[in-house]
């Protein structure tokens, strides 16, 4: 696939991508197809706030995104909102604590939350934590431990319902100043540019991914895992050699005349010699 796209968007139907080596300055250049309304797009209410602001480290920046149910990734009975991290392509990182920031509104604010991992890109998923009610308050931040760390390449935060009541499917918004997760280091590790940050309502669906390749341009190789960078292999000539070889009229220069000279040339070879192949 070309380098210098912004990036190729999959449905929730059935991917496979083999041997594929993506180059280019974007580290993630297939994703999930987006729903506008997570990314500041579709709706007024959204604009300026997309899912970005919940991981750009700036308490007074946050996401304002929807509830309602477009992919549906694991049946009617699983609908979900919130946020999804995946970590930098082919690795795992191991959460010990997280945090969420309640964005502006207070209606808008995440009340029931549960915090997830999941190792096959999102097909099954490990409870890690679901705290007792949080705060509604504008801008309160509230920390909360993993008590059973363990190495995920997603994690979701799932907004159970809002202060107003609003839940998963049924409509409305919540909003998220900070989404972080952190790790025994004390390192928040959503702030890695090489990690990607969508709506927990933009799934993979059933991506099988052999032997792909990730280059990005000027961003050194992405670190850990197959998918980890290296030098670009080189294009292996088309076995094409004729059989029998022939003389050649070569064209001495790009120009109609130049041209025309070596197929007049050709075509008045004896007809037998002329053949490509015997
Ligand atoms: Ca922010």
């Amino acid at each position: 696939m070309p380098g210098d796209f912004a990036a190729s968007y999959i449905s929730d139907d059935n991917k496979l991508l083999v041997g594929n080596t993506f180059v280019g300055q974007n580290l993630w250049p297939v994703r999930p197809t987006p729903r506008p309304i997570n990314h500041g797009q579709g709706s007024n209410f959204v604009i300026g706030h997309p899912v970005e602001n919940a991981i750009d480290g700036i308490p007074t920046t946050y996401a304002r995104m929807g509830m309602s149910q477009e992919h549906i990734p694991l049946g009617e009975d699983h609908l979900v909102a919130g946020l999804r991290w995946n970590a930098p392509a082919g690795s795992q990182r191991v959460v010990t604590r997280y945090a969420v920031t309640n964005g502006p509104n207070h209606n808008l604010s995440p009340v029931n939350i549960g915090l997830y991992g999941s190792n096959d890109w999102g097909l099954s998923w490990d409870e890690l934590d679901v705290p007792l009610q949080r705060s509604e308050a504008p801008f309160q931040r509230e920390e909360y431990f993993v008590d059973h760390p363990a190495p995920y390449s997603l994690y979701e935060l799932r907004v159970n319902m809002t202060a107003s009541g609003d839940m998963p499917g049924l409509g409305g918004f919540f909003e998220v100043a900070e989404f972080e997760l952190i790790d025994a280091t004390n390192a928040n590790i959503v702030s890695d540019p090489a990690g990607l940050i969508t709506g927990a309502d933009e799934p993979w669906g059933n991506l099988t991914v052999v032997d792909q390749t990730v280059l990005p341009e000027g961003c050194g190789p992405v670190q850990g895992g197959p998918a980890q960078g290296g030098p670009v292999p080189e294009l292996e000539p088309w076995d094409f050699v004729p059989k029998v070889a022939r003389e050649r009229f070569e064209v001495t220069q790009l120009t109609g005349a130049a041209i025309q000279e070596a197929i007049n040339l050709a075509a008045a070879e004896p007809l037998a010699a002329s053949r490509l192949c015997t």
